[in-house]
């Protein structure tokens, strides 16, 4: 089923919106978005390892040869470097891991030396926004204190550490590894890490916390930069599982009528509200479990199934069985949007990433049921002629389309379907790690390096 409907979502990209950044499908034309200024293609990029991995051979073939001829990153724009980088390095990356086709590996590199100068900071930590032909970088008008973002600047870790493997220049790996550096040189409110770094200061912003937007992603990549290392990369294990901690302690909490959620930390005061992007969290505590320290590998999976049990729950309170962008457990509701404007559901993958994980953890089937209740749910309210669009209410009972079919849904909320539905050796964990657009990369063994230099 995933495989019609990447299928469907591709054909309308091809036939309206071919070479832009996104699809609008109810209007049926080009949707571009300023997260990638004027670099194009984002959905080719985006859905290549997708397409590789569903075995549609014809499109990966133009998808490819479109990026031969068309992919350009010699262009005047202001790009925002996390988007570009976890969209199209991370795409590039796995698409030419998967294929080996070098035209995807030198793209890639050629887009990692395009964003390096973000790093020009008295820190290190990057810009948030880059001119990538200026070189110029500023942050967010709206961030505090002029701050970069935790979620930004620390969910580049994965891809410039193979960006350094596979260009043999050391300077990718060095940014990254010098986030680090800073980060545990500053002092960390309750050992929670705030969403705010001044990039010139050194200093946090504003001590907010959230494992939700703004933060998540960074808590992801410290697992995965230690599973990638092939579980040498020590301190990224440290940091990780005492995060992990600091969460447990002071964000974690459990509803009156039993849901477990993690709530949002503004200077030591709890906001009870979960956004869609922070149940993401499930699938990594199951990740996370096996190297959990202190006997708590059962603590951690049982953390995983309870956040994928109330993730379900905020899409099962819903009409539409779609889950909204963010729900609450205050005001007498539970797993349950408040605000109009936390009301829609933009075609997120969370959850269903979520269900993936628990699903190769635990083989429990009451995950592959969850994620078929999305399946029938999306093909019921965001299918349209023209693609699959978000929905701007999802508690209401006639569809309000957003008309936007955002990449995401074909690298991450489609790829995670069908790995829900297939067998564990598709794409092993023992061999991939998932960037956070669910771009696979391999984990490097120790003698990876040596191998090759033996092979030339
Ligand atoms: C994706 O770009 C990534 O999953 C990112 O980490 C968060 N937001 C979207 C999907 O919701």
């Amino acid at each position: 089923v995933s495989l019609q409907m990447m299928k469907h979502a591709w054909d309308n990209y091809k036939r309206y919106a071919w070479g832009l950044n996104e699809l609008k499908p109810i209007s049926k034309q080009g949707h571009s978005s300023n997260l990638f200024g004027n670099i194009q293609g984002a959905t080719i990029v985006d859905a290549l390892d997708t397409l590789y991995i569903m075995e549609m051979k014809e499109e990966f073939k133009e998808a490819k040869e479109w990026v031969e001829k068309n992919l350009d990153f010699n262009v005047n724009a202001e790009i925002s470097v996390f988007e570009v980088n976890i969209r199209f390095v991370g795409g590039l990356l796995s698409a030419y891991y998967l294929s080996g086709e070098e035209v995807f590996r030198k793209k890639a590199v050629e887009l990692g030396e395009k964003l390096l100068p973000a790093f020009n900071t008295p820190t290190g930590i990057p810009w948030a926004l880059l001119n990538i032909k200026s070189g110029i970088g500023r942050n967010w008008p709206w961030a505090s204190g002029g701050s970069s973002i935790l979620a930004e600047f620390g969910t580049l870790h994965l891809e410039f550490v193979h960006l350094s493997h596979l260009s043999g220049n050391p300077v990718f790996a060095e940014k990254v590894m010098n986030i680090r550096k800073v980060l545990n040189r500053l002092d960390k409110p309750e050992g929670l890490y705030p969403n705010y770094l001044n990039p010139s200061s050194g200093q946090w912003g504003q001590h907010h916390v959230s494992i939700g937007g703004l933060g998540d992603s960074f808590y992801e990549y410290l697992l995965k930069a230690w599973l990638m290392s092939d579980k040498t990369d020590e301190e990224g294990k440290k940091m990780y599982y005492e995060a992990v901690q600091a969460i447990e302690t002071h964000l974690i909490r459990k509803s009156s009528g039993g849901l477990t959620y993690i709530a949002e930390w503004k200077g030591g005061l709890l906001e009870h509200k979960m956004g869609h992007l922070t149940c993401f969290a499930g699938g990594m505590f199951g990740l996370g479990a096996d190297g959990a320290p202190n006997d708590k590998t059962g603590h951690h999976i049982e953390l995983g199934a309870e956040i994928a049990r109330t993730c379900h729950e905020s899409y099962d309170r819903t009409s539409m069985k779609l889950g909204p962008e963010a729900f609450r457990f205050d005001g007498g509701v539970e797993a349950i949007a408040t605000r109009q404007n936390e009301k829609y559901y933009i075609l997120r993958p969370e959850v269903i990433e979520t269900y993936m994980y628990m699903w190769r953890l635990t083989h429990d089937p009451k995950y592959r049921q969850w994620g078929w209740e999305a399946v029938e749910a999306l093909e019921k309210h965001c299918r349209v002629d023209g693609g699959y669009s978000g929905i701007r209410d999802v508690y209401n009972n006639h569809e309000s389309h957003d008309d936007v079919q955002q990449s995401f849904f074909l690298s991450e909320t489609l790829k995670y379907l069908y790995l829900l539905f297939s067998e564990d050796d598709l794409l092993p964990f023992e061999h991939w790690v998932f960037n956070t657009e669910a771009h696979p990369l391999p984990i490097l063994h120790k003698d990876d390096g040596n191998k090759e230099e033996n092979q030339k």
